[in-house]
Parts: structure tokens; sequence; C-alpha cells
């Protein structure tokens, strides 16, 4: 195909679409693109929701999850709930080139990034504790708990289960600012791909937790004789519903960039119709698509396009 290389990525990131094209334009390899478009928005802690100093959880912390997979040999690396490194996509590569393993997470994912030479540092910014302490102050709410009741003599927490279950609670607010992952697609004129993602998560999520940004088939899938798709939105309900790995086994099938990235959003709403959400996904000829499901306060997704026709990134939407 013509137009590659391609990179795309969710949201419009556009310096970490022109930091993945500059890595392809120097002779780098996808996996470089991938991993030096998500550093970018590391770096520059895109929209609050990349890198370092933003979506502190309910102790007030930054924890980070990123992915990296390689479409021509399916290997991947993940670290999920990451602490005090800031490059958590770099830490992701480390996994995957000098492991035998996937996913590391948590403190043990944090000592691992040390000895491999990653700078620990303090994640939380001025940002983040402002952010935490206005939580704190007003509106403590169990965001992310369900079915749970504050101590009566403390702003926040502990959380206790409810004696009677409560019918259908969902105390859970869709903030689409506390959302917004970058999910990155590469594609090179020899038809080398990789995806990956890198994210801190939610605002107040509960220590500890996990999003779909590091499990594989969730917040990234590629493969190399078939195509990528990233995600981006309401993790927790997402990954349980695999849309990466679904669009791209649907591209296989024959599946045009666009209705995979729309089946595989319908997918999810079936059972929860206003989840918020966005699929981006790419085929071997280097077509892409996007789809999101429409809610209050989303009008548009945006993602970020390059490829031979523009090497300068295009918004799209
Ligand atoms: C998460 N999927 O941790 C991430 C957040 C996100 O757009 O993508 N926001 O659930």
């Amino acid at each position: 195909h013509t137009s590659l290389p391609l990179v795309i990525n969710t949201w419009p990131f556009k310096n970490a679409t022109a930091a993945a094209w500059n890595a392809l334009q120097s002779g780098g390899s996808v996996l470089d693109a991938v991993e030096k478009g998500c550093a970018r928005c590391e770096m520059e802690q895109c929209d609050g929701s990349v890198g370092y100093g933003g979506s502190p959880d309910e102790t007030g912390e930054t924890t980070l999850d990123a992915m990296i997979m390689n479409g021509d040999t399916m290997e991947v690396g993940a670290v999920a709930d990451l602490r005090r490194i800031k490059n958590a996509i770099g830490v992701a590569r480390a996994v995957m080139e000098h492991t035998e393993h996937t996913l590391l997470v948590g403190e043990s994912a944090s000592v691992f990034a040390e000895n491999m030479g990653f700078v620990a540092e303090d994640l939380t910014t001025n940002n983040s504790v402002n952010i935490f302490s206005q939580w704190l102050k007003g509106n403590c709410q169990p965001n992310y708990r369900k079915n749970v009741f504050p101590d009566p003599s403390k702003s926040c927490g502990p959380y206790k289960p409810r004696a009677t279950v409560r019918q259908n609670t969902r105390a859970h607010l869709v903030n689409t600012h506390s959302h917004d992952t970058i999910g990155m697609i590469v594609l090179d004129q020899h038809g080398h791909l990789a995806a990956g993602t890198s994210t801190n998560g939610l605002t107040h999520k509960i220590h500890g937790r996990v999003g779909d940004s590091p499990m594989v088939g969730a917040g990234a899938y590629a493969d190399s004789s078939a195509g990528a798709a990233s995600a981006t939105g309401d993790g927790d309900i997402m990954m349980r519903f695999l849309p990466s790995y679904l669009a791209v086994e649907l591209m296989r099938a024959g599946a045009d960039p666009s209705a995979a990235c729309k089946t595989a959003i319908s997918r999810i709403k079936r059972h929860y119709s206003d989840f918020f959400g966005a699929i981006i996904c790419a085929n071997t000829t280097g077509h892409y698509g996007a789809a999101c499901n429409k809610v209050p306060g989303l009008s548009q997704f945006h993602f970020m396009v390059s490829n031979s026709e523009s090497d300068i990134p295009l918004l799209k939407s």
C-alpha cells in the first residue's frame, strides 16, 4: 500500500504521533515508534491521563499501566500498577525484551524497572495532590465501589459492604476527563505491525486497580497477519470483552477496519449501553478506522493519523 508507513493513536495527542513518525523516519522499527510515541505522552503528561502526576488513586498515588506488542512475533511486554517510574512503556518493552514473562505488576514491577536502570522518582505533583485533596475535602465519593458505605467518622473510607445489597448500584461516575489513555498502532512499508498503550488509569481508583490498557487483547492487540487495534475508555467494562482482540479477528475474517471497530464497540453496548469508550483499528494494508460509544459529555472521539499521504499528523473523528 502506497500510503505506508502508518501511525495512528487515540485522542489528539499529536506530539506523540509526530514522535512515532520521526522514529520511523530515522530508521527505527515499529516497536521503537510505538515506544517513542507513548513515551512522549508520558513525559508531556498528555491530558493528565498519561504518565506521572495525574489520576491519583484513593490513597493519592499515581500508578501506571502500559503494554507493547510485536505483531510479527506476538511477543508482549506489559506493566500494571507500576509505581515510581515515569517511563511505563519503556519498562513494558524491557519486560518483553529482557524477560520470558508478559506482565509484571505493582511494587515488583518497579523493582524490576530499577534493576533495569530506570530512574525511580515520585510520580506525585502539585496537580495530583490538588486533585486528591479536593476529592478528600468535598466530593469524597467511593466512585469505584458498589454496595459499600464509607466509615461515617472519616471523610473517605474505609469502606464496608452494605448489609443488604442494593440492586443495581453503580456509583460509578463516568467522567470523560478521567480517562484518556494513549493507544498507538504503527505499520511500516514491510508490513511490520506493533501496538502499545500507556495510561495512569482512572482518577480515584481503588489502590491496586488495573485497567484494560496492559491487558493483551483488551487495551491493544497486534498481529502482522491480520491487523492491530487499541482501545480507550472505561477499562473496567471494556476488558471484559477483549475489544482489541475481537477487532483484529474480525479484520482477519475480512471485515474492513471501520466495521471491525464498530462491531467491537457494539458487542460491549449490548450489556453496557452507556459505557464510555472508543477503539482504533488498522489492517495490514494500512487502511484504518475507529468507533466510539456516544455518551453524554463525549461528542466526538478524536484520534491522530500520520501516513505518507500526510506526514503531518491529522486529527480525525
Ligand atoms: C483505564 N482504559 O485504565 C483506561 C483509561 C482510558 O481513556 O483509556 N481512558 O481504564
